[in-house]
């Protein structure tokens, strides 16, 4: 039988129980959100349209999506979308890819004339029983959804490419921007500055965003021109979903930027979130993700530049790269700004 004195002591335990599960619970819904994060300086401008949206409480699809839209659409911008350098036969192809909180992905690749590639992206997942669309069926789908068929190729960039032309050296340089910065500290050079300091054009460079919205949910996107001067037909780790960009609920989003095919030799945003999901940091998940893209090929590693960027359930993030350079983006209600991303050069 239950005596009153032991009915006292199992409530003052149970009750002292139920406090501290309210404590931690507390702790635990207390994550940094919203927040945004994103790839590279132009990054910046991108959370500040994101923000717009997580500010006021939106989703972080929606937030992302219209985020990665504003240097898809800046033609200055010759790495993304509007004005991306081209391929080496002079068309501009894209790729994009969206995710969401539920699983739930679209991605095109390869994709020509359409500003917007994460827009069409959005709707191959919202409307289609597809994740991916290629070429000319992502293109025919985008006009029908009522998408403006336009050029991509800008004067600047077309002369670009013609220099270019004249060795048609395929040569990816390692974020050209960030290590003109020291000799020309601006925010943004832009093209001809970048030829003429460095002697060539800065020929990639991609945004990738992740995203948490008040609700606690997590997006990302990840939108590109690609390398300039690739094969026709060529796609990188952008648009692959795991690979450019990785997003799951439970653990946190990923996303990268630099060299494409080694990103998806090691399936390099999924294996970030796996880190994550294995209570590695976010930058010390990036960190791993990148260590393992070296450690295959040492030498190789030297040469080129791939930055990988995360944020977990908790409002954390952190980045990492081969070489130094990378940086990243943030905007939550306490702070916005630019980061220099840790490397391993
Ligand atoms: C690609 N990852 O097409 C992209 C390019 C990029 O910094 O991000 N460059 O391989």
């Amino acid at each position: 039988m239950l005596n009153r004195r032991k009915f006292l002591e199992l409530s003052a335990f149970t009750g002292s129980l139920l406090s501290l599960n309210k404590k931690s619970w507390a702790r635990a819904s207390a994550a940094n959100k919203p927040i945004v994060i994103s790839t590279w300086d132009f990054g910046k401008d991108a959370n500040t349209e994101a923000w717009k949206i997580l500010g006021a409480g939106g989703k972080a699809l929606d937030a992302v999506e219209a985020g990665v839209k504003i240097p898809e659409a800046d033609p200055k911008n010759q790495s993304v979308g509007y004005g991306g350098l081209p391929d080496r036969d002079g068309r501009v192809t894209l790729d994009a890819c969206i995710m969401d909180h539920l699983g739930n992905c679209g991605s095109v690749m390869c994709l020509e004339h359409i500003m917007h590639p994460i827009s069409v992206a959005r709707l191959v997942m919202e409307k289609t029983p597809h994740v991916v669309l290629v070429g000319d069926g992502a293109l025919q789908f985008a006009l029908a959804e009522g998408f403006e068929k336009i050029n991509l190729l800008t004067p600047e960039s077309e002369k670009v490419w013609k220099e270019w032309l004249k060795t048609s050296k395929y040569e990816p340089k390692i974020n050209i921007e960030n290590q003109l910065y020291d000799k020309k500290p601006t925010s943004y050079l832009d093209a001809s500055q970048v030829y003429d300091l460095a002697g060539g054009p800065n020929n990639h460079d991609t945004i990738g965003m992740v995203a948490m919205d008040a609700n606690g949910n997590l997006s990302g996107a990840c939108t590109t021109s690609g390398m300039a001067f690739k094969m026709h037909g060529r796609v990188g780790d952008s648009p692959i979903i795991g690979a450019g960009l990785y997003v799951d609920n439970e653990v946190g989003a990923a996303t990268s930027t630099g060299v494409g095919e080694e990103v998806i030799r090691c399936v390099g945003s999924h294996l970030v979130v796996e880190l994550m999901r294995q209570g590695y940091s976010p930058e010390n998940a990036c960190r791993k993700a990148v260590e393992r893209i070296v450690k295959r090929n040492p030498e190789k590693a030297k040469t080129l530049q791939v930055g990988f960027l995360a944020l977990n359930k908790k409002g954390e993030y952190g980045a990492y790269a081969i070489q130094k350079g990378f940086t990243y983006a943030v905007k939550s209600s306490s702070e916005e700004k630019i980061i220099p991303g840790k490397s391993m050069v």
